[in-house]
């Protein structure tokens, strides 16, 4: 054998120990263990995880939504001595009032409310209603100043009004619905900003302490306690303002059902104020 031929086959030789060392190295990347959470997450916390909609489609217009701000029958007269108007329906059982262009529901003493199970220590058990809680529209001239729009604790997002539930030490949901009509196979996408607050029982507070979602069709956003906390979705604003959106496509029969509510589970100090839906239609590209 000719020294050429030596020298061949040693290369030859280095290059395929030089091969097997990396490929060795590239296998090592794939089988390298991920880092794993700390604790586990609750199941039910992924469940309620927020849906981000990454849909790749192009605005072609406004969706059409009664009353969206709750501006609706209202006015306002700074020459009256309370002047803040809401002249829309009331119900004089509860005082509540009843937003213009949206159904009102709110289950009765004893009913199971929207969301149905909450976390009691550990276990889950039915969430059951104590009857309507307290549900008003809101004017600013009503808030103290930092509390306008604009402000950096500000309650009011848009307009002169806002929607304001809450239960006075009484487990209570307020759900209110629409539907929305469009073209077929056209989309629809709304947004909307809920706060939630618990002013009576200082943490650490069950996850699902209180519940918000905003459903479109098919399609919901809904967030516990532990998730709303987590959010400052107002430029700006120091307060826990979640942006929910959704957005899906309108069935053959052209009507989307849109349904909000707002859940208190616990008997004791829970805030809710509801401002500045909007919609938007869209289509694929
Ligand atoms: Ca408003």
């Amino acid at each position: 054998m000719s020294d050429s031929l030596h020298r061949d086959k040693a290369l030859n030789l280095a290059r395929l120990c030089w091969r097997a060392v990396y490929l060795l190295l590239l296998a090592g990347l794939f089988v390298t263990p991920m880092p794993q959470p700390a604790t586990a997450v609750p199941l039910d916390l992924l469940l309620y995880a927020p849906m981000i909609q990454k849909l790749d489609l192009i605005p072609v217009g406004v969706l059409n939504i009664a009353n969206p701000s709750f501006e609706a029958d209202t006015y306002i007269d700074l020459n009256d001595p309370a002047p803040c108007h809401y002249t829309g329906y009331t119900d004089y059982f509860y005082g509540n009032q009843h937003p213009s262009g949206w159904t009102f529901s709110s289950p009765a003493p004893g009913e199971t409310m929207f969301s149905p199970l909450k976390w009691d220590n550990g276990v889950q058990v039915p969430t059951i209603s104590d009857g309507e809680g307290e549900y008003v529209h809101k004017c600013w001239w009503q808030l103290p100043a930092d509390e306008w729009l604009g402000e950096p604790r500000g309650l009011i997002l848009e307009g002169d009004w806002a929607y304001k539930t809450f239960g006075f030490y009484k487990q209570q949901a307020l759900k209110f619905s629409q539907v929305i009509t469009g073209t077929p196979g056209t989309w629809a996408r709304v947004t909307a900003y809920i706060l939630g607050e618990e002013n009576g029982q200082p943490p650490p507070l069950e996850y699902d302490h209180f519940v918000a979602s905003v459903k479109l069709g098919d399609i919901e956003d809904k967030r516990p306690w532990a998730v709303m906390v987590t959010h400052y979705d107002v430029p700006g604003n120091t307060r826990n303002w979640n942006k929910f959106v959704v957005a899906t496509q309108f069935p053959a029969s052209g009507e989307l059902t849109l349904e909000i509510y707002m859940q208190q589970n616990w008997q004791t100090l829970t805030d809710f104020f509801i401002d500045n839906i909007s919609g938007e239609l869209l289509v694929s590209p």
